[in-house]
């Protein structure tokens, strides 16, 4: 039995969604709420000690980390694979992986917190920001320079500069072939998903404007019905909070 303990907005959460979609299978969705601090209980810390989502229990078994579940999930369900069989494009596919994980999923969350959830903190006394910040098992540092203002203009800039590269990678790859890795989607295309989803939300889909490959594969990734099923409603920050709506 799978059961996925996620939360409908996060991006991580959504590439895991997606890859249990895109495999047909079924799960037990259980959501957990931040705004309640569900992920930060001793309970869900025993199942995941960072603190974070997702966090897959297979037969009670925690698997962690989004793309490790992804490529768990590959493995341990190998129909409707979505690896390639030869190792050198398996070796491809998982420096994809890398970077996705190393450059845009990092790059997306300086907006996203800049533009949707550093609201919640504005209004906090100096002692509950300082104890919502301590909470954070592995992202002291992160919530502490994002303070109750946000992040630098220039760390901004930096990671709208870092998502630009993204998507211009993805073209360059993709006016070779109709997928990142082929002419079948991987992983690697669902793993960035969420990041380009959440660009579009913020309002920020001008940053791939011109770039044609990329336009056509997101035109397709968005008819697949893994892609549907994972965006249900109140899965975008637009959906949400009400000043989001006009820019996604
Ligand atoms: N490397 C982890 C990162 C997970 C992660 O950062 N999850 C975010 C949501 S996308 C989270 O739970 N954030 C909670 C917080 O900021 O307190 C993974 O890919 O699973």
């Amino acid at each position: 039995m799978l059961e996925l303990l996620n939360n409908p907005i996060s991006t991580c959460s959504q590439k895991v969604r997606l890859t249990l979609h895109e495999k047909g299978l079924s799960f037990t969705d259980t959501r957990i709420d931040f705004r309640a601090k569900e992920h930060l209980t001793p309970e869900y810390l025993a199942i995941n000690p960072d603190g974070v989502v997702p966090s897959l229990l297979h037969d009670g078994q925690p698997v962690l980390d989004s793309s490790v579940i992804m490529e768990y999930l590959d493995e341990v369900y190998p129909d409707r694979s979505l690896t390639p069989a030869d190792p050198l494009a398996r070796a491809k596919m998982r420096k994809w992986l890398r970077f996705i994980e190393e450059v845009p999923t990092l790059a997306i969350r300086i907006p996203s917190f800049n533009q949707v959830f550093v609201r919640h903190r504005k209004d906090l006394s100096a002692d509950d920001l300082k104890k919502d910040t301590e909470a954070r098992t592995l992202r002291r540092t992160f919530y502490n320079e994002m303070g109750r203002d946000g992040f630098s203009d220039a760390r901004h800039a930096e990671s709208l500069e870092r998502l630009r590269e993204t998507v211009t990678r993805m073209d360059a790859a993709l006016a070779q072939n109709d997928w990142l890795c082929g002419s079948a989607p991987t992983l690697a295309d669902f793993c960035v998903v969420p990041t380009i989803d959440r660009m579009r939300d913020l309002g920020l889909s001008h940053i791939w404007e011109g770039l044609p490959h990329f336009a056509r594969w997101w035109d397709a990734m968005q008819q697949r019905p893994a892609y549907l099923a994972t965006y249900y409603p109140g899965t975008r920050v637009s959906d949400i909070y009400d000043d989001l709506k006009e820019t996604a």
